[in-house]
């Protein structure tokens, strides 16, 4: 007899969580994906219906940060569900395999869930001097890319370096990094951008997959829209100040203590399509901006050569409304605001009340 393919709400059980556990994480990951409440229920029931899927986790050449973050999220099913039970069938910096055994264990799955895995690409591919620069098992990375994208469902290209080629593809290249979408076509290819990305950004996209069995909705860059379809500067808790003219002028004078707005110093938010205000890191805690610094477009493709970091940009492309830091006052804040879809809005207004929500459970429980 066969045994019953486990489900998520299967391991959620045996890994010693709760009912109540398990709904809030299926409220947050409906929240993040920007699902209707009434849509809840349908989180629920594949969670606790569908078996989980195949996932084949390969890295190319990067910083692991992608990992890092992921393996942090606070939200403890994350990290018990969709790294060790969603079930990882390979990967190279978690698994416990190594070697012979590693490198069976990836054929194996490849071959046994043909057309059913989903391959997570962390990392970019390096094709110089024969891609000699990035080779595990023998085997070039672009080789391993190509051979596990053969018979995968669908691909996610985590971080910037597997979708935009991160910094190893800045200027001059001397390995010719290339993003995920440059060596594979004809599958789907999900853009999970930032880098590294955001833990439940990147565990939204997962569930996604699982609950709809099909893509979640793209932008013109392949991220889903449900997490890059705001700018970085339209979620910002400084955006008041930039709206007012108020601007931190250098590092560490009286406007930064003050919290105004970093764009003089070079923050590319007014560019930079992320969820970084509203989900942030570490179970909310905080975000780049929060912690003093300028966005430096780490979501956008290239951003590594899309000017210097601590340059205030000279205008905004395809955001002329906003011209130049030196012209911004009061009042063009009104335009700039337009933008923001009620929808959108409301969406921020429920992830954040999720998360504070699910932060004071937490408090409560401890
Ligand atoms: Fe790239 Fe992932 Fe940047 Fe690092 O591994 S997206 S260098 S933070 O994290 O690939
Ligand atoms: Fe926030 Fe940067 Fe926009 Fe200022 S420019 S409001 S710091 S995103
Ligand atoms: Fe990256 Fe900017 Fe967010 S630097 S982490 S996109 S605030």
């Amino acid at each position: 007899m066969n045994e019953k393919p486990k489900t998520v709400y299967d391991d959620v059980k045996s890994n010693g969580h709760s009912r109540r556990d398990f709904l809030k994480f299926c409220s947050m990951m409906a929240a993040f994906m920007g699902i209707k409440s009434s849509g809840v229920g349908q989180v629920v029931e594949a969670l606790e219906t569908k078996p989980r899927i195949p996932i084949i986790w390969l890295h190319g050449q990067e910083c692991t940060g992608c990992s890092e973050s992921f393996i942090r999220s606070s939200h403890p099913i994350v990290a018990d569900i969709i790294l060790d039970k969603i079930s990882l069938d390979y990967t190279e910096t978690l698994m416990a395999a190594s070697g012979h055994q590693a490198e069976a264990s990836l054929k194996q799955t490849m071959e046994k869930y043909k057309g059913e895995y989903l391959l997570i690409v962390e990392g970019a591919t390096t094709v110089g001097d024969g891609g000699v620069y990035c080779c595990i098992g023998g085997k070039t990375f672009e080789n391993r890319l190509k051979e596990a994208a053969e018979g995968a469902k669908a691909i996610i290209a985590w971080g910037n370096c597997a979708s935009a080629g991160g910094v190893q593809k800045a200027n001059p290249n001397p390995t010719g990094a290339k993003a995920v979408h440059e060596i594979i076509s004809g599958k789907p290819i999900i853009n999970v951008q930032g880098c590294p990305p955001i833990a439940e950004v990147m565990a939204g996209v997962v569930v996604h997959l699982l609950v709809f069995e099909r893509i979640p909705q793209l932008d013109a860059h392949g991220r889903p829209k449900a997490f890059y379809s705001r700018r970085v500067h339209d979620t910002c808790y400084r955006r008041p100040n930039f709206d007012a003219g108020l601007f931190v002028e250098s590092f560490d004078d009286e406007n930064a203590k003050r919290g105004y707005c970093l764009y003089k110093l070079g923050c590319k938010g007014p560019v930079t399509y992320n969820t970084c205000g509203v989900i942030k890191w570490n179970n909310g805690v905080s975000f780049p901006i929060q912690s003093g610094h300028p966005c430096i477009g780490c979501s956008e493709a290239n951003f590594w050569d899309n000017g210097p970091f601590y340059q205030h940009l000279s205008q905004f492309p395809g955001f002329g409304i906003e011209t130049t830091a030196d012209k911004i006052g009061v009042g063009l804040g009104v335009a700039t605001g337009v933008g923001i879809a009620a929808h959108a809005v409301t969406t921020n207004i429920r992830k954040r009340k999720l998360i504070q929500k699910s932060k004071k459970d937490d408090d409560d429980d401890s």
